[in-house]
């Protein structure tokens, strides 16, 4: 049995802790994901730290996800990172004048007057903005926010799910390991060694000045990033398919990107009918698209979805990438799975791989026994606050009620104790990356309110 919150006395100083933080990271119109190493909008952070600020301040909520879509592409994308022109050049990368939307993203509607990057994110946002609406109806409708907001979501949606069907099934698919989230995941290992790095001394790494070298991506990895954006950025951004000479070299079919995409549409055909103009059959293309997500993502042997590499298979049919990551589980948070699908699910995350309730409380990243399994290095193992609220929103769905429970308590815990550390150690919890995080201290205040 896991016991709920230890110290239920401590929440309103544990709470105070995280609002400082999300105080000290505003900038007066969104929420940097940290000062140094981040100082920047980027956007699925923004999602995140929405669901939290709704419970400090409604409309600071309203208008962090106000800022990011405003930086909307014509072409329907939200990109990754909207870039703060206050901040000097060199203090992120790769930073604007490596994207250089303005200019070289035009053909794909990138806007004029502000400069981001020209890949995407996780689409949370409108699962984000139905929760920061309900948390102040009565604002949300004076100021219009879903009104407004809805039709960016829904040109969005549309972006992901036509042109990013890379692979013809239905699923988006990403073509920057960055656009997933999880940069350095094992996943990405197979798919990224076909791509040539740019050379090392062709940029030159900001990270580095921020933290622990040993906790970051390695230089052959950001090679790979490199390269790939440039040949995108090169390309004008357009999409296509892989398997031409033009195509993409990294075409990956995620199983956590697709949920979040699943369980946005869910919420914006929400958003719809709030606004008394319902949507069913948006909502039924959600359902059609879990059914796919299973057909096309679900593994019966290893219990968990896995990633489909595109370029790897004939015809851009693709291959399964064999990896256990924490993205495998997070189809947890559909309604529309199948029972046995569900079972599984809990059953891995439970499991010698992933041990929650066993020798972690918080899920790692990666497969614990997984044979480049690192509990410091960023995504390769380490226990993300994000995935973990995610996984908890997913047991609680599903009717986990004590393991939902113990998980809360330990992201809680762990957040405050680790100073809002960016990621920590599964084993020992020990703080890795920046301190002050955004999203932990928002998902923190979540738990608590
Ligand atoms: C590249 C901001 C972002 C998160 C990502 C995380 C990390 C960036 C980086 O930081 O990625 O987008 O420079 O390493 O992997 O999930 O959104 O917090």
């Amino acid at each position: 049995l896991v016991p709920p919150f230890s110290a239920p006395e401590a929440a309103p100083r544990l709470r105070s802790a995280a609002a400082r933080v999300l105080h000290a990271n505003w900038t007066g119109t969104s929420t940097v994901p940290s000062r140094g190493l981040y100082p920047h909008q980027w956007s699925w952070d923004s999602a995140f730290v929405a669901i939290g600020l709704r419970h400090l301040s409604p409309l600071r909520a309203q208008i962090e996800l106000e800022t990011l879509l405003a930086a909307q592409w014509g072409d329907g994308r939200v990109p990754h990172i909207v870039f703060n022109p206050e901040v000097p050049a060199g203090a992120y990368f790769p930073g604007p004048g490596f994207w250089r939307s303005s200019t070289d993203g035009r053909g794909a509607g990138a806007p004029e007057a502000v400069e981001t990057s020209g890949i995407v994110q996780p689409p949370v946002h409108a699962l984000a903005a139905l929760l920061v609406h309900r948390a102040d109806p009565g604002l949300s409708r004076a100021r219009g926010f879903l009104a407004r907001l809805r039709p960016k979501l829904a040109a969005w949606h549309r972006y992901l799910l036509e042109r990013r069907d890379l692979g013809g099934a239905g699923l988006a698919s990403v073509v920057h390991p960055w656009e997933q989230g999880m940069d350095n995941s094992p996943c990405w290992d197979a798919p990224l060694a076909r791509v040539t790095p740019a050379p090392a001394r062709s940029f030159r790494r900001a990270d580095l000045d921020h933290g622990t070298v040993s906790d970051r991506p390695t230089d052959l990895d950001y090679g790979r990033y490199v390269r790939l954006a440039v040949r995108y950025r090169d390309g004008g951004y357009a999409d296509r398919a892989p398997g031409g000479a033009d195509g993409p070299e990294f075409a990956v079919e995620d199983p956590a990107f697709n949920a979040l995409l699943i369980a946005s549409e869910q919420a914006l055909a929400e958003i719809s009918a709030e606004l008394g103009e319902p949507e069913p059959e948006r909502l039924a293309r959600a359902g059609r698209l879990t059914e796919v997500l299973v057909e096309r993502l679900w593994d019966p042997e290893a219990g968990l979805f896995l990633c489909r590499d595109l370029p790897a298979g004939p015809g851009g049919e693709g291959a399964p990438v064999p990896e256990r990551a924490v993205g495998g589980l997070l189809p947890l948070l559909l309604p529309g799975l199948p029972p046995q699908v569900v079972d599984a699910l809990v059953h891995t995350a439970c499991g010698p791989h992933f041990g929650l309730g066993g020798p972690v409380q918080l899920v790692p990243s990666y497969d614990l026994l997984g044979p480049v399994f690192d509990p410091r290095r960023y995504w390769r193992g380490p226990a993300w606050f994000n995935t973990n609220w995610l996984l908890e929103r997913g047991l609680r769905l599903h009717g986990e009620r004590g393991l939902a429970a113990g998980l809360r308590a330990a992201l809680v815990e762990t957040a405050a104790a680790s100073g809002f550390a960016e990621y920590v150690d599964p084993y020992t919890k020990e703080s890795c990356g920046t301190r002050d995080f955004s999203w932990t201290a928002a998902l923190c205040v979540d738990l608590l309110s």
